[in-house]
Parts: C-alpha cells; structure tokens; sequence
C-alpha cells in the first residue's frame, strides 16, 4: 500500500492520493470477509433440525449468515397439511427471521419449508425437520 502510494503518480489528476489508499482498503476488506460473505446460508434455527419437543413450538426463528427476504414460510406434515407461519416484524431482509404458526402445531413429524432470496439475488430454499411428542410419555 505504501509502495503504491509513494509511486509517480500518473493518475492523481484524477485519482487522489486518499481515495486510493480508502480503494485499497475497501477492497482489502472484502477479499478477507469474502469466504464468509460468498454465499448466504441457514446457519441454524429454533426448533433446530432434528430436534424432538416434547410441546407444540410456539414459535419458528430462523437464522442466516446475511439478511435474506423470505418469500415463503410453512409448516408441512407429512400427509400434506400445513401451518401459515406468519412473520413477526415485517418482511423487511433480516438475519434472524421470527414466525409464529398460524394455527396450533399438533403431535407429529414436521417440517419447516423455507424460500428466500439472498443479497447476491441467489434464490435459495430449504427444510428442517423436527418433531413434536404427545403429551403423555408411552
Ligand atoms: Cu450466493
């Protein structure tokens, strides 16, 4: 960076001295943060994958490792049935997406189905499982 700013500037007519060095640095920034920033993805979720509740979740959250716009948002059984989860705070993009079902999540095997687009304009979409036990132990 000092070799560059300390070279003959051919360029400074136009090209200060201080926006150079913010260009460097900028862009410094984001090759580091770049492996992290690639690609977005569900870095976890409440109930996680495969977890087993022994009551109805009152409510779904889901997290990110960069601000997604949920496009959709369900609770699927396995006969087909689904929950509306609705959204709580908007549809603004967010890391961490909070829904609540519509209607009550009874005993069963569930499955959160998820579609998002991602800042890059990636569409992405996805599922986690869990399961909610009966009230009463077998
Ligand atoms: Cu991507």
């Amino acid at each position: 960076m000092l070799a560059m700013v300390t070279q003959p500037r051919r360029w400074s007519a136009r090209l200060k001295p201080t926006s150079l060095v913010r260009t460097v640095v900028v862009g410094l920034g984001l090759s580091l943060a770049a492996p992290a920033q690639a690609h977005v993805d569900l870095v976890g979720s409440n109930p996680p994958h495969g977890g087993v509740l022994t009551e109805p979740p009152s409510e779904v959250r889901l997290f990110f490792s960069g601000e997604v716009r949920v496009t959709s948002l369900r609770l699927v059984a396995p006969g087909g049935r689904s929950i509306v989860l609705r959204r709580v705070g908007g549809n603004a993009p967010s890391t961490d997406v909070l829904a609540v079902p519509a209607a009550a999540v009874t005993p069963g095997d569930w499955t959160i189905e998820w579609r998002s687009i991602a800042p890059d304009g990636h569409l992405m979409r996805g599922e986690v499982a869990f399961r909610v036990e009966a009230a009463r132990a077998r």
